[in-house]
């Protein structure tokens, strides 16, 4: 049985200041030493980083300058015993992104992506991550025939093999998900992701990070895709989180519509001790619109405490009991052995 630490991890886009596109924020802007602050109280190990939560108003500076301060952040974070995570180039915020980065039909506006692209990579050599995280956020439509979708595959390998030219240490986690920003996404699911890894230059370099929103709103089962990636290794990042079916992506805490299915992603990741393989267990969170802000963190708390509370469920689930039911093709025990194990019994 796994008994390896988790390492955890949080974005500074965790701590929210409650937007959504029906109302504007209602709670004050949280600095960057504020989530610092948090992180280290919750005892996580890594931040998530955008590339210009690293280095703010990275558009305006020069390579050597996004350098130095991307190396001042390393500096920062280490103090605190802290690391980096991964380094993920923001292209869906940026007026040249409107169309999509890698995708877009706007020649200039794929040659910014790329360009941004490399430098979120010089950000993450200096803060010393090798993991650069995609989320191709604007890479789809909102208009079916506005895209030529083998165009886009074609495009989105000519990038990501850019990006592994800039740094040939550089891994690439891609996210997928299958709507919103945009209507449809060209890379909605796991398989598609993987798939377009095993086109790239160097396949080695290129494996998933998997979110539990995302899955469910591909209508599929995290813990599957999960299973599908380990059985690839290539499951080098997760963002656990939660989601009640399909509607706009919930960021929900991990656990909270589906206890039952965070058990599942849990128990698939402990099957591998995942820990062990020093891969960082990310939680990507929003906290309820409805949250004071001095309450606006609970939500990072919650959902650690239940991926622990999962993990104790996973490491006294009675495996040989459950073997024996298996054998005796007697799922509707199985069933009950589940609940009754999840009810506490
Ligand atoms: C949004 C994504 C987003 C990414 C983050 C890292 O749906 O989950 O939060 O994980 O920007 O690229
Ligand atoms: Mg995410």
């Amino acid at each position: 049985m796994a008994e390896s630490q988790y390492r955890f991890s949080v974005g500074p886009w965790n701590i929210g200041r409650g937007a959504d596109p029906f109302g504007p924020p209602v709670r004050p802007a949280v600095s960057f030493d504020e989530v610092l602050a948090v992180a280290v109280d919750l005892g996580f190990d890594g931040i998530q980083f955008h590339d210009d939560d690293a280095v703010p108003d990275l558009e305006n500076l020069s390579p050597a300058q996004i350098v130095q301060q991307a190396e001042a952040m390393k500096r920062k974070l280490a103090d605190l015993n802290m690391v980096a995570e991964f380094v993920a180039p923001r292209l869906w915020e940026h007026p040249s992104g409107i169309d999509g980065g890698y995708t877009s039909n706007d020649p200039a506006g794929r040659k910014w992506a790329i360009e941004r692209s490399k430098r979120a990579v010089d950000v993450a050599r200096a803060m010393g991550t090798d993991l650069i995280v995609l989320w191709p956020a604007r890479e789809g439509t909102g208009v079916r025939e506005s895209k030529c979708p083998i165009d886009a595959s074609r495009k989105m390998i000519e990038a990501v093999n850019a990006i592994l030219a800039a740094d040939p240490r550089i891994r690439i986690a891609i996210e997928p998900k299958p709507n919103e920003p945009v209507d449809t996404a060209f890379i909605p699911t796991i398989g598609h992701a993987l798939a377009l890894g095993s086109r790239c230059a160097d396949p080695a370099r290129v494996g998933v990070l998997i979110e539990s929103a995302h899955a469910i709103l591909a209508g599929l089962d995290p813990s599957d895709e999960m299973g599908f990636a380990l059985a690839a290794g290539k499951l080098w990042s997760v963002h656990l989180n939660d989601q009640n079916g399909l509607k706009y992506d919930q960021d929900k805490v991990f656990g909270a519509a589906n206890l039952r299915g965070a058990f599942d992603q849990v128990r698939v990741l402990e099957s591998v001790d995942y820990a062990a393989t020093g891969a960082f267990v990310g939680f990507d969170v929003k906290a309820q619109r409805t949250q004071k802000a001095e309450q606006a963190t609970a939500h990072l708390a919650t959902s650690q405490a239940v991926f622990l509370r999962l993990v104790e469920k996973v490491r006294t689930f009675p495996v040989n009991t459950a073997d024996e039911m298996i054998a005796n093709r007697d799922y509707e025990a199985l069933e009950r052995l589940v609940l009754e194990h999840l009810l506490g019994g």
